[in-house]
């Protein structure tokens, strides 16, 4: 079996060090960079024991022959990377390869379900994780929380129990989804309530559980949450407000992704967080001021 993981961020490089762990020859794990050529790099990973890893990996470039050997693509990147991720390599992947994409917010996986229509015998399946990874130089990464990986199918040719039964195993705190939109709305209605505020009031996330913010982040959920029904998932208000409350004291000493991205002057995934409702929500011709008013005042911050 032959997994590749393309996107080597800190997200990227903790499932390779999870993948790897206690794996057989049986499993073939690889690193996939966007560079054309394969290099052999240096790298470390600190586990939440504390414990340092150090080793020198093979990164695969996107000119490698072993792609056309992976059995499944692990799609790590930025969600605003993910089609121009896949583009390039997608005819040269075997004909029965399996994708999987792992990133915040929604969006992309519309854009690859068409794609995918062109390759019938491949699969998508779709993942989100709360786990904690901190990249402290480009190819040393700590592994900084515990957090849940949700994982399920989304369209194609289903993942092989083999597969499935693997990634449970490697990942800590990993569960199957039949319903994986409903968990990826979940998060995403997480990420639109703490990402957008944490930037534009550049508080980490914690702050934003005192009183003053409660009107905002409840109109932000209710928003969500009226179109999430018009695409046909159910969450309820009460959920929502405990998971995005819980999220905020659990991460309370965190600084979001995307106030990190605006701080580093780096693109956001706020298109594809704040603006998927607002795009999601124009599509079925109802609007959702607070969640425009997040999009367009992160947008003005990354201009
Ligand atoms: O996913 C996150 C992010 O920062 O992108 C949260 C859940 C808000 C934790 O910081």
């Amino acid at each position: 079996m032959s997994i590749g993981i393309i996107g080597a961020g800190a997200i990227g490089q903790l499932l390779f060090a999870q993948l790897n762990t206690g794996t057989s020859n049986a499993h073939k794990i690889h690193l996939i960079s966007r560079s054309p050529q394969s290099f052999i790099q240096p790298m470390s990973f600190t586990g939440l024991d504390n414990n340092t890893q150090h080793g020198s990996v093979e990164i695969l470039g996107q000119d490698a022959a072993e792609i056309a050997q992976l059995d499944l693509l692990i799609v790590c990147v930025k969600a605003y990377q993910v089609v121009e991720t896949i583009t390039p390599v997608i005819d040269r992947l075997k004909p029965n390869c399996q994708i999987m994409l792992l990133h915040n917010g929604m969006g992309p996986h519309r854009n690859v379900a068409e794609l995918l229509q062109h390759y019938p015998d491949m699969g998508l399946s779709l993942a989100t994780t709360s786990q904690g990874a901190l990249k402290n130089a480009p190819w040393n990464v700590s592994h900084t929380g515990n957090g849940k990986t949700l994982i399920g199918h989304y369209c194609g040719q289903p993942l092989a129990e083999h597969f499935k039964s693997f990634l449970l195993e490697q990942i800590p705190n990993a569960t199957w989804h039949a319903n994986i939109t409903t968990a990826l709305w979940q998060k995403l209605v997480i990420n639109c309530a703490i990402n957008p505020l944490t930037a534009f009031y550049q508080c980490k996330n914690g702050q934003l559980a005192e009183a003053c913010y409660q009107t905002e982040i409840l109109t932000i959920i209710e928003e969500c949450i009226t179109v999430a029904k018009l695409d046909g998932i159910d969450l309820t208000n009460v959920d929502m407000v405990t998971m995005v409350d819980e999220v905020i004291h659990f991460t309370a000493n965190n600084t979001s992704s995307m106030l990190q991205d605006i701080n580093h002057q780096r693109p956001t995934e706020i298109a594809y967080i704040s603006g998927y409702v607002v795009a999601r929500a124009q599509y079925h011709g109802i609007q959702t001021p607070a969640n425009l008013t997040c999009l367009q005042r992160i947008q003005a911050l990354e201009h």
